[in-house]
């Protein structure tokens, strides 16, 4: 039995991707970020923070998106999406697999700033303007990796992607794509995946972004 405890459009999405790449039977069970359902004791047993994604598999639960992609990628060598330890392209492939978090921290900074906080008077134009700033250098260090290639890891798609990519709609609600024609070209690629289309059609609404572009305010 898997199960997957998971919200629409957050980062549990990674690993519903995941399974679905890797063509796994599983069980959903769905939470709201706006509810406090992710507080609900069930969550709380799996996930000592309530969040998600935590994910039951063979007898114990998982916590850390990153540590269920490489736990997964492990688990099921056959797909080719992990790396083997003591090489190169290992160590590439753990920068991506963690440096998708830092990118992912300040894109949930932005979203604090430009959704969540009420009301507007509580936000901080000078914030959000730095975190912004810091965004960018992370994309710009995507842009680079992708130069001339398809997927961030010379062997092709693998769970370096499956971290990374699920942050690309959300930076360009911050960033406009000028200066990022790779990053515009993988998103693309992304979305032609057939497993990411099941993933988002098993998701349900991602019901956070309202506006495709968030303007930032002036400081
Ligand atoms: N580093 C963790 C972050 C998990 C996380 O913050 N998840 C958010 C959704 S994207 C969440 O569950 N938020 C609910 C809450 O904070 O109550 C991971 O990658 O799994």
């Amino acid at each position: 039995m898997i199960r997957l405890h998971h919200c629409p459009g957050s980062r549990s999405m990674r690993v519903l991707w995941a399974l679905e790449e890797l063509g796994l039977d599983y069980d959903l069970v769905s939470y709201r970020l706006d509810d406090g359902s992710t507080r609900r004791p069930e969550l709380m047993a799996l996930s000592p923070a309530g969040r998600v994604p935590a994910l039951e598999i063979d007898g114990q639960a998982i916590f850390e998106s990153g540590a269920i992609i490489e736990y997964l990628c492990e688990r099921f060598p056959e797909a080719g999406l992990g790396v083997a330890p003591g090489t190169a392209e290992r160590a590439r492939f753990l920068e991506w697999v963690h440096f998708a978090e830092t990118q992912a921290n300040i894109l949930q900074s932005l979203n604090i700033q430009h959704i969540f906080l009420r009301p507007a008077s509580a936000r901080s134009p000078a914030m959000m303007q730095l975190e912004t700033r810091r965004l960018v250098k992370t994309m710009q260090a995507q842009e680079a990796a992708l130069a001339g290639r398809d997927w961030l890891l010379h062997q092709g798609f693998s769970g370096a992607d499956l971290m990374m990519a699920f942050n690309v709609t959300a930076c360009f609600r911050f960033v406009r794509p000028d200066g990022f024609a790779n990053l515009a070209a993988y998103a693309a690629r992304i979305a032609e995946r057939p497993a990411y289309a099941r993933a988002l059609e098993r998701s349900g609404e991602d019901v956070l972004y309202t506006r495709d572009f968030y303007e930032l305010p002036e400081a």
